[in-house]
């Protein structure tokens, strides 16, 4: 059985859960604290996701989704599919942050959202968000700053707009008639934030891409167990 270290929040470990979810292999998930990731401390690791498969512990989601594809889903792969995964890495996922902890407020309601399935008790949960928001509305929009990106939520319908002329270029998903690696990739990172800000903007910048990402919402229901 395969575990996942994750944090739910995370657009990275939801990148693995499309392809997981999507390809209905069975998982366990441990979630880890996102004030202190003491989950990963036997590991020696810091950061989420962390797929372990046996004696095997694979870190990096583009890799753990490699490998799960060359073990277990066996997908095909082509240079369109890489840039837009490369794409996803570089680009697409840093306008996300700014956008749903756009100020204390905001972000108070994405982690409310966010750790909604985490199993933590009242107490913890109300900590961790409380704690959460401060840090992440500053947090996100400093990073965004340093990447320069001023204005997130055109920067993100920008990205949108890309990815539904180019990528899906009229298409049902990027792989035709069937979700391919870069579709579970942008899918994967617009899912952390189901119900949140970003998705809302992308919903409304794109009918097509409203259509797309139901479809795969809808083609990918958790496999963890
Ligand atoms: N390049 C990594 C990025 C992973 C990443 O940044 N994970 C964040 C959560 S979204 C994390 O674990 N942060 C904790 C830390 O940096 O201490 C990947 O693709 O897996």
């Amino acid at each position: 059985m395969l575990t996942l270290y994750q944090f739910e929040s995370c657009p990275f470990c939801w990148k693995v859960k499309a392809l997981l979810h999507f390809s209905k292999i069975p998982y366990t998930v441990i979630e880890v604290n996102p004030m202190n990731s003491k989950e990963l401390e036997p590991l020696g690791l810091k950061k989420v996701p962390v797929l372990v498969d046996g004696e095997k512990i694979i870190t990096e989601s583009s890799v753990i989704m490699d490998y799960v594809n060359e073990h277990y889903t066996h997908l095909g792969s082509n240079d369109s599919v890489a840039e837009w995964r490369a794409w996803v890495d570089a680009s697409l996922v840093h306008f996300l942050p700014p956008v749903i902890h756009k100020n204390f407020s905001t972000s108070w309601q994405t982690f409310g959202s966010v750790l909604k399935p985490s199993g933590y008790g009242v107490m913890k949960r109300t900590l961790v968000r409380f704690a959460g928001a401060l840090a992440m509305s500053r947090v996100a929009l400093k990073k965004a700053r340093e990447r320069g990106i001023t204005d997130a939520p055109r920067g993100l319908t920008e990205a949108v707009l890309h990815w539904v002329n180019a990528g899906l270029a009229g298409q049902a998903f990027h792989g035709g008639s069937a979700p391919d690696l870069a579709d579970l990739s942008v899918f994967g990172v617009f899912r952390s934030t189901d119900g949140l800000a970003a998705v809302a903007l992308a919903r409304a910048a794109s009918p097509a891409f409203a259509t797309w990402y139901d479809e795969l919402k809808q083609r990918t229901p958790s496999s963890a167990v």
